[in-house]
């Protein structure tokens, strides 16, 4: 028998739960280590092995159902293993032999006969893994691939080193799995166009802390970045330049590809009727032209939602994305639309009146996005929609997904109740908005936020599917996205991934300050939580 010392989360979690460490007087060590987000049970002993890159190896258990040819998780291991021994030298054979002491080994083991290599993750993708290991070899044993990319940052995670360097790992053992199945992370790639290093680089931090959606919010008024193959005038015309500031299909590809690697799902929005000013540059007659009085005043408003050649261009542009982007889901925006522009086009008011909506705009939006709907479902795809659409009163499939955004805790917490009680299922970002800064510590109060804080039964919890990081780009680029997204991310990514009752800030600060180097030492520029340094500063 290995000599485990049974560390219960309860035992952190009851650690008093007062000011954080911010204050070095309130300043614990996590027994826990550096490991975020916190899986779901972990035991460590307090017997370290050493753990040296010339010696060690990460291999397919003989039993695993993926063989050679699953290029993922090749990837993969030679990812962690460059991660964990970053300055050792190797052409992937380790010919040293290890000693009797050392851990050398890791064995990853996919156990369901279908690895699901080749596939896309999916809402439903299983994530878990388990993590065990003796003196000489670790076993990582993942139903398919997706739990076991997981189960690699976790074991990286367990590295540390001794005052001379020299790396070290507890005897452990972990089983894992998400408490959410939708952990996303928005970008906004309109108000600034956001070069492709940096859009990896956000999904390679996405892994380290287990997020698995990328929500592209890749259109908006400002630019229209998206090369579309049946409308390439969209970018010519919409894109802040045609050549330099566009996304490719390739580009596309290689994004989708990227996070594949990584089991990250990547969800397109193309957002209408409202937030489409850069459409218009390169499809004429698409959007609403708004009158001042008796004539056009030459702007232009939401797209106009009366004409058939705009469900025409709807019908092409989203069959085109419902090939392009291989997942089953596309976010179909619905946000913030603003009916002074329709109020002032004789046309519409016209419209409306055949069609007895009184002076209701919102029915006239509804008309619209019902119809939109229509044209998606036909493309094979579900969508999600921001919640006015639900608010609105908008007939939905009832596998829509409904992303709150808006309000104080109170209004948010009052719509997923409102949500959960018709039966859709929903995820949250109100609380979540990272592009909103403020002076301190504010990762303590995105930590704090839960998506199932409202009132309403076990079944209405059961439709909540997770939440979003969102960076909208107003006043973000290449140049501060990063750092203004991680570490404070990372909290957003611990409530999705760990236990409800991980709840404690002074074990959180103590496991994220370390994590948080860690990002840094992996060359992501994530930004400091308060006085502190890291053993390697930036490379
Ligand atoms: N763009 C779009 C935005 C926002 C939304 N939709 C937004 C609103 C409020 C804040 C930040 C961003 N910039 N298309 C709302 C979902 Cl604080």
């Amino acid at each position: 028998m290995l000599p485990f010392a049974i560390v219960s989360l309860l035992v952190t979690v009851s650690q008093g739960c007062g000011r954080h460490s911010g204050d070095p007087d309130t300043a614990v060590e996590s027994s826990y280590g550096s490991l975020w987000p916190l899986p779901q049970k972990v035991r460590f002993s307090s017997l370290s092995l050493k753990i040296r890159g010339s010696s060690f190896q990460i291999r397919d258990a003989d039993e695993s159902s993926a063989g050679p040819s699953c290029s993922l998780l090749k990837n993969a291991y030679r990812r962690y293993y460059e991660y964990m021994f970053p300055n050792e030298r190797t052409n992937g054979h380790t010919n040293v032999f290890a000693d009797p002491s050392e851990l050398s080994q890791l064995h990853v083991w996919i156990t369901s006969s279908d690895s699901e290599c080749d596939g896309y993750p999916v809402v439903t993708s299983d994530e878990s893994y388990e993590l065990s290991m003796n003196q000489t070899y670790a076993v990582l044993k993942a139903p398919k691939v997706w739990g076991a990319l997981r189960g690699l940052e976790t074991f990286s995670q367990l590295l540390y080193e001794d005052e001379y360097g020299a790396r070290n790992i507890n005897l452990t053992e972990i089983s894992d799995f998400p408490r959410f199945q939708h952990r996303g992370v928005l970008l906004d790639t309109s108000r600034h166009f956001l070069p492709i290093k940096v859009i990896l680089a956000n999904l390679e931090a996405m892994t380290m802390n287990k997020f698995n959606v990328f929500h592209w919010h890749i259109v908006d008024d400002p630019s229209f970045p998206y090369l579309s193959r049946t409308f390439p005038q969209l970018s010519q015309m919409g894109a802040y330049h045609p050549y330099t500031h566009v996304y490719t299909p390739a580009d596309v590809k290689m994004i989708i590809e990227f996070a594949r690697l990584r089991g990250i799902r990547v969800v397109p929005e193309f957002d209408t009727p409202g937030h489409t000013q850069s459409w218009g540059k390169g499809q004429k007659d698409l959007l609403t032209p708004c009158y001042s009085g008796p004539t056009p005043s030459g702007t232009f408003g939401p797209v106009n939602p009366i004409l058939n050649t705009t469900y025409d261009f709807m019908n092409l542009l989203f069959k085109e994305v419902s090939e392009v982007f291989p997942d089953a889901y596309v976010h179909l925006g619905g946000d913030e639309v603003d009916f002074k522009c329709w109020k002032s086009n004789p046309d519409i008011t016209k419209f409306m009146e055949q069609h007895s909506f009184g002076d209701d705009y919102s029915k006239l939006e509804s008309f619209y996005i019902q119809k939109l709907l229509d044209i998606v479902t036909s493309t094979q795809k579900g969508y999600m929609i921001w919640q006015e659409v639900f608010d609105n009163g908008v007939k939905l499939k009832p596998d829509t997904l409904i992303h709150v955004w808006k309000g104080n805790q109170q209004q948010y917490q009052n719509e997923m109740a409102k949500i959960t009680l018709s039966g859709y299922k929903t995820f949250l970002s109100t609380p979540w908005y990272l592009n909103r800064i403020s002076y301190g510590q504010d990762w303590t109060s995105l930590y704090r936020a839960d998506p199932h804080n409202f009132t309403g039964t076990d079944d209405q919890k059961k439709l909540v599917i997770g939440g979003e990081a969102c960076m909208w780009g107003e006043y973000v680029d290449s140049t501060n996205l990063m750092p203004r997204m991680w570490p404070r991310a990372s909290a957003v990514g611990e409530r999705l991934w760990s236990a409800k009752d991980v709840t404690n800030v002074n074990d959180a600060y103590s496991r994220l300050s370390k994590h948080r180097c860690r990002m840094v030492e992996r060359g992501i520029q994530a930004q400091s939580l308060f006085s502190s340094f890291c053993r390697h500063e930036y490379k």
